[in-house]
């Protein structure tokens, strides 16, 4: 075990037991015409987090450790987005409509697919999934079972919305969690700022946070 750099408790790192998530590193949520900036985010605060994904990724890689990658997406039909979720908002594009980069948030769409320079190699899982959460509807739980993963690391987008929640599902399920503050991306920075702070708030309610530098020096 080492003990990682990190707020509000030092991470206790089992590199048996660990895997990186990467949340949503989709062109739908970085790129211009995509589904963020139908939303009128700003994506760039998506795509400055890129260069230090990629060195995260290189440094779970180089240590062969597992890297799971998440992709927000739908069915072609829409069966599995509720009206609760597509009519929320007041984009310019809905999900499932068609867009410059193909159907909004569809699997298999060209703009669904996750970013070229983070893009998932062979033997990396890949979950597809319809909800903010990893866990929801989704096989990510047998995964990491089967695998005898007991700790995430956690980085990708938004921090507010699909990390956290997902952070927080991983958390109700026992699994020990660390949130790399300069390996997420927010579409407001207040939010970004927000949603660290109630992970570590009441000594870590959800888990610690930590930087990629102290995480890649540990593993
Ligand atoms: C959102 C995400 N914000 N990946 N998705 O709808 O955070």
């Amino acid at each position: 075990m080492t003990d990682i750099k990190a707020q509000p408790f030092p991470f206790p790192l089992q590199r048996d037991a660990v895997a990186l998530i990467v949340i949503d590193m989709q062109r739908d949520f970085a790129e211009p015409g995509g589904f963020g900036a139908s939303l009128g985010n700003d994506v760039s605060r998506i795509t400055r987090i890129i260069p230090d994904v990629k060195r995260l990724i290189a440094g779970f890689r180089s240590a062969g450790l597992p890297v799971i990658h998440t992709m927000e997406c739908h069915r072609p039909d829409l069966s599995d987005l509720p009206p609760a979720k597509r009519d929320r908002g007041n984009p310019s594009l809905r999900i499932g409509d068609k867009g410059p980069m193909g159907r909004i948030l569809i699997a298999g769409e060209p703009g669904t697919a996750i970013l070229l320079e983070l893009a998932p190699i062979d033997g990396e899982i890949v979950i597809e999934k319809p909800g903010k959460g990893a866990f929801y509807a989704t096989g990510l739980g047998d995964i990491l079972k089967r695998k005898g993963i007991k700790q995430l690391v956690f980085a990708g987008v938004t921090t507010e919305v699909c990390v956290q929640t997902t952070m927080r599902e991983a958390n109700d399920r026992g699994y020990e969690c660390v949130l790399l503050e300069d390996c997420c991306g927010a579409t407001d920075h207040g939010n970004h700022l927000a949603a660290i702070k109630m992970v570590k708030m009441q000594g870590g309610v959800f888990g610690a946070v930590a930087t990629s530098d102290a995480l890649v020096a540990g593993i």
